[in-house]
């Protein structure tokens, strides 16, 4: 699998601090900051700052000082908001995943009782 970053999209814009954003915790290695659309009272996008397009990817080639500082940033997320009744976290990835925004992101939904399925 060949990945290519496109570093003109919007999250690389966030990261470069030429769109602002609302910052729920920011770490050396990742960013979360609140889905700018929530489909919850909790809606966290948790982001890496290195230019991995979807999940695969970083699982893939990030190194495991990334992954592990995206996993704490994951924890930060949980720490700093409503999620003690438990919330979502979906990774949409590439095509068939609908996929938005070609920067790798975590959406951490909840505050509310959710529903059994996503489409
Ligand atoms: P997706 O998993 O790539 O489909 O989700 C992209 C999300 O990014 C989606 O929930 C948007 O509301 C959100 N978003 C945002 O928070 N800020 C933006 O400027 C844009 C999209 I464009």
């Amino acid at each position: 699998m060949e990945y290519s970053y496109d570093d003109q999209n919007i999250f690389a814009k966030i990261l470069r601090g030429e769109i602002p954003n609302q910052t729920v915790y920011e770490s050396e290695h990742a960013l979360a900051f609140r889905d700018i659309n929530p489909q919850a009272p909790v809606h966290v996008l948790v982001i890496p700052k290195g230019p991995y397009v979807s999940l695969d990817h970083f699982a893939r080639d990030a190194s495991q000082e990334e992954q592990v500082g995206f996993m704490q940033a994951v924890a930060e997320v949980c720490r700093l908001t409503d999620t003690d009744g438990g919330f979502r976290a979906i990774c949409n990835t590439r095509t068939h995943g609908v996929q938005d925004v070609p920067h790798y992101h975590m959406h951490i939904i909840g505050g509310r009782q959710l529903g059994r399925m996503l489409q």
